[in-house]
């Protein structure tokens, strides 16, 4: 059968990373399909020197914004094609820290690039693969810069002002409103734990939903 794909997106700092591993680990031991993690950028070799350009920061040559655009959409397509859809042929259950809708947030909520032009872009890179289900981490992007400084020195995107941050949260909200059953809004200010909690019980409901008649182990309660 084929697998899912589930992915966490939101503002920097927000939280992905920590629920996404948190989430995989409980997933793990609940079913008995491979559970893998993967990242955008860079979950694949290219991927990871792509990542390298675009997250160091530059001190001279700036990326322009439409090359900024090609370049996720590389990494994407790179990553769709050697990782996620094997993977998912075999059944896996695949959580990505990122996918499409970052770029709508970042490149066109962010950056202000034609919307539409990235879904066009969006659609060759994936070949049509869409997520089952999407976590949105909502933050106020100051709190979450605030994590992020308090981590250490912040990446070339992360410098950006906070207008470029809030047009993304924005972008975000509009992603959401458009896509209701996708996207599911979780507050990111609650503790770790708490969120941790609220997504255990989505991906309860929605993998029994889908899943739980081909499963070997069942879906426990908690
Ligand atoms: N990008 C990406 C685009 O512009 N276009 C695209 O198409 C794509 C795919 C990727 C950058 O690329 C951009 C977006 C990004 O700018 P990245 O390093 O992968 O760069 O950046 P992020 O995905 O934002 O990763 P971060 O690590 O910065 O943020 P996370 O994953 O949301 O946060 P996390 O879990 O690492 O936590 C950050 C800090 O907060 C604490 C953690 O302990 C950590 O210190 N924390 C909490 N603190 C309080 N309460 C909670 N609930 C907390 N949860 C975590």
């Amino acid at each position: 059968m084929a697998g899912q794909l589930i992915v966490f997106e939101g503002i920097e700092g927000a939280g992905k990373t920590t629920q996404l591993q948190r989430a995989a680990a409980w997933l793990r031991s609940q079913v008995a399909v491979p559970v893998l993690t993967t990242r955008e950028p860079g979950g694949t070799l290219l991927g990871q020197e792509l990542r390298h350009l675009l997250l160091k920061v530059r001190d001279t040559d700036e990326i322009a914004p439409r090359s900024e655009l090609l370049l996720y959409a590389s990494d994407r397509a790179q990553h769709v094609e050697q990782y996620l859809k094997p993977n998912l042929a075999q059944g896996a259950i695949i959580l990505c820290d990122r996918y499409t809708d970052s770029t709508l947030a970042y490149q066109g909520y962010g950056r202000q690039l034609d919307l539409e032009l990235i879904r066009q872009l969006n659609a060759i890179a994936t070949g049509g693969l869409t997520p089952n289900l999407t976590f949105w981490l909502d933050l106020d992007p100051e709190i979450g810069l605030q994590r992020i400084t308090e981590r250490g020195a912040p990446n070339r995107l992360e410098q950006e002002a906070l207008d470029f941050h809030q047009r993304v949260r924005a972008g975000y909200m509009a992603l959401a409103q458009n896509h209701p059953q996708r996207i599911i809004h979780l507050d990111a200010i609650a503790a770790a734990d708490d969120l941790e909690r609220e997504i255990r019980a989505i991906l309860q409901t929605r993998l029994s939903e889908k899943l739980c008649e081909s499963f070997p182990k069942k879906l426990s309660k908690n």
